[in-house]
């Protein structure tokens, strides 16, 4: 595997590395990135088997728009059953983005609707530039969620937000976006990627046992019971802190050789 370039064009996809970041774009932007069969398989495929040496994941889109969400010409072609199987596909995906090997970071931009919408909800952090906005035009279209949306975002936003969403078609801008806990970073327009990057690095300098701690358990333990999710808390940190990476970072900040916390 190269340490830097082109990874694979699967057509739909552009994956590149950069020393610990692989870049994942939406590359189509014809259709405005909506996610089609093809789309939705060649983002599983890249994002589990992204190259050993990958320490943060960016995803982006090519063009005027992050995504436009699901391939509404595919939908017409499908009934009960395929249409099951195809929800089932996408939570396949985007648990695998949620729940994988390394955070990923969700680059925004002009329209993030629908299922492109539930793509960025399922990374761990959202940087959105002035451009985008956020839809859930499922309400409109006489559909709803599939991709993970029911689940995720009234994390992300609350249920009543969400509710407003679907029955009204009400848009959120990206000032809105953030106040209501959708976006972690505010950029102006065209310096998404290069934050998406920034943040990727920083995450790429930790231990990986702590992103893996940070994605895998914070999520769970917000589902427990207290007592169930301190007890979680304490095997997490006690399997956390006895790596050896965990131990030299600890002797390092002992020794004065580790980084103060410091206000930015
Ligand atoms: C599409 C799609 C799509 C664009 N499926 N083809 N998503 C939606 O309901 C959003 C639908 N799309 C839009 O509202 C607009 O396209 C955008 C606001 C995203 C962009 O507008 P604009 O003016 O830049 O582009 P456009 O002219 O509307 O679209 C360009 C082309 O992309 C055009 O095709 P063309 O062959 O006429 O050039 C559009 O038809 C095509 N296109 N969006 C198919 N979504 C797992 S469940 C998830 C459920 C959902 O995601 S529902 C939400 C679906």
């Amino acid at each position: 595997t190269p340490a830097t370039g082109l990874l694979a064009s699967l057509g739909l996809l552009r994956v590149e590395q950069s020393g610990p970041v692989t870049h994942i774009r939406l590359n189509r932007p014809s259709k405005r990135n909506a996610i089609n069969d093809g789309l939705i398989a060649q983002l599983h495929t890249a994002i589990v088997n992204l190259p050993a040496e990958t320490r943060a994941v960016v995803v982006s889109g090519e063009g005027d728009h992050f995504c436009a969400g699901l391939d509404l010409s595919e939908l017409v072609e499908r009934d009960t059953h395929a249409a099951i199987l195809h929800s089932r596909g996408w939570h396949a995906c985007f648990d695998a983005f949620q729940f994988g090997k390394v955070p990923v970071i969700a680059v925004l931009h002009g329209a993030v609707v629908g299922g492109g919408l539930e793509l960025a909800a399922a990374c761990h952090i959202r940087v959105a530039e002035d451009s985008a906005y956020f839809g859930l035009p499922e309400g409109q279209r006489g559909i709803f969620v599939g991709g993970g949306g029911s689940v995720r975002v009234p994390r992300l936003i609350g249920t009543a937000r969400m509710t407003d969403m679907m029955l009204t078609g009400r848009v959120f801008d990206a000032d809105q976006g953030e106040r209501y806990g959708a976006v972690n970073y505010r950029v102006p327009d065209g310096a998404g990627l290069a934050k998406g990057v920034e943040l990727a690095r920083k995450i790429a300098g930790n231990a990986p046992m702590t992103a893996f701690a940070v994605m895998h358990a914070l999520p769970r333990i917000a589902e427990m019971s207290p007592s169930e999710g301190l007890f979680a808390e304490s095997l997490m940190a006690s399997a956390a802190s006895n790596t050896v990476e965990a131990q030299s970072r600890l002797r390092a900040f002992l020794e004065g050789r580790a980084g103060k916390v410091v206000k930015e």
